[in-house]
């Protein structure tokens, strides 16, 4: 079947859905198309921090009704070391911002919803996608479905597919360059029907690895231990899991504060960082997780990507609206302004919480000294909080 429309988007995560929604709002049609059943995007775990940014996002696109109703607002974080709590407080050294515990699934639900409703198309469970001539004036997005084989006539490609994705990948040798960094650790990531073991996001530094204190509800915690990068999850039964957790994060006070209770889901995540530049090939323009990956350990993937939305859907208002294309041409340099700041930070939490096997006893010292330094000096804290809370999403903008 053919079909047009001005934007054409692959990939129905955070990245792919906003843009659809946003576009929407200014007037702008778009199709979806993602290769994934419904069911599985929105029950994919994944994120869970909302920065003030995209709190303010969701709610001025009509979204914050549910986020809002059942998300957890959150002042502050603490950093656990050397069996001590540190907490971090936002709102003092940010003018008021906060953080907002809300799963991605969840926002991926709600962005789901609206679209339907609104009468947005999304085809789901595509397979064999490919885009065409996004060095032309004319792309096409072809993919099959139902056996048979679609094609989608459009003005411009946003590629919102992800690392694994596809856009990335078509655009022409020698026009993209990629900077990546592996780190030598994992993530085990636990969803489990248990209280939280700490009222707010704790981040514990011990001498038997980092683990990650988070909630998704009252009842509902998401929990994380540094493992491996090439670890087996089957050497992670539940009774290990819970004890390793505890071991990490207990404190002086009052022990961990963890509760077992029944796991809905055991993953590991590679911990990595990437960026490729630029972020837009003639019609086609790269968004979120397709043009950068940042460890989990700062909580900006997803939040990232609401940035890079925001500026995309500015850019193509602007060019639809009066023909104005310096927004798009502006796109690339703009988006990864703040996308080196959130790959800086990630790696600066990523690397001061978590031991590196080639760490010497001077690094390990190091390394105290640093998170020492972080929990005392209202400096060290107000830049960790204005980052986490997420940097000012007007940069005033492209340099
Ligand atoms: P996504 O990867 O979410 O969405 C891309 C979509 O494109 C997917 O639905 C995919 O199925 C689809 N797609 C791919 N190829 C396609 C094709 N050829 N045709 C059609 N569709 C295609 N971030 C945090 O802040 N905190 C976390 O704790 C955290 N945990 C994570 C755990 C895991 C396992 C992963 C992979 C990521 C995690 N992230 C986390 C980062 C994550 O939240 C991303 O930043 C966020 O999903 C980015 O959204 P998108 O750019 O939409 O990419
Ligand atoms: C989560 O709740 O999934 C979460 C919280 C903080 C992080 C990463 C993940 O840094």
């Amino acid at each position: 079947m053919k079909q047009r429309t001005q934007v054409g988007i692959v990939g129905a995560g955070p990245s792919g859905l906003l843009l659809s929604h946003l576009l929407a709002r200014q007037g702008i049609d778009s199709i979806v198309i993602e290769d994934r059943s419904r069911d599985h995007v929105e029950n994919r775990v994944r994120a869970g921090v909302l920065e003030q940014g995209t709190v303010d996002t969701l709610i001025e696109a009509g979204l914050g009704e549910r986020m809002l109703d059942e998300g957890l607002i959150h002042d502050g974080i603490e950093i656990r070391f050397n069996g001590e709590r540190h907490r971090v407080d936002f709102p003092s050294l940010t003018d008021g911002k906060r953080i907002t515990i809300y799963g991605q699934g969840e926002v991926v639900k709600d962005l789901i919803d609206a679209r339907l409703a609104d009468g947005g198309v999304i085809h789901f469970e595509v397979s064999a996608t490919s885009i065409h001539d996004i060095d032309g004036d004319a792309p096409v997005i072809r993919y099959r479905k139902d056996e048979a084989g679609h094609e989608i006539a459009c003005d411009y490609i946003a590629g919102c597919d992800g690392f694994h994705g596809i856009c990335r990948e078509s655009v022409p040798e020698g026009i993209l360059t990629g900077y990546e960094r592996v780190y030598p650790y994992a993530w085990l990531g636990v969803l489990s029907d248990s209280p939280p073991a700490a009222e707010e996001v704790a981040y514990c530094h011990s001498d038997r690895g980092f683990a990650l204190l988070s909630l998704r509800s009252p009842a509902v915690s998401r929990l994380y231990l540094q493992v491996a990068p090439d670890e087996d999850i089957e050497a992670w039964p539940d009774e290990r899991f819970w004890e390793e957790l505890r071991l990490r994060s207990a404190t002086k006070d009052d022990g961990a504060g963890i509760e077992p209770g029944p796991v809905l889901q055991k993953g590991i995540t590679p911990m990595r960082s990437y960026v490729v530049e630029p972020m837009r090939h003639g019609r086609l323009f790269l968004a979120g997780d397709a043009a950068h990956i940042v460890p989990p350990t700062g909580a900006k993937g997803m939040n990232l990507a609401v940035a890079d939305i925001r500026y995309l859907t500015e850019a193509l208002a602007a060019f639809y609206r009066a023909g104005d294309a310096a927004g798009l041409d502006a796109y690339s340099t703009r988006a990864l302004r703040r996308v080196w700041k959130a790959q800086r930070f990630s790696w600066w939490m990523t690397t001061m919480l978590h031991l590196s096997p080639d760490d010497s006893p001077f690094d390990r010292r190091r390394q105290i000294g640093e998170l020492d330094y972080v929990t005392t000096s209202v400096a060290a804290m107000t830049a960790l909080a204005e980052n986490y809370v997420g940097l000012p999403l007007d940069d005033g903008g492209a340099p």
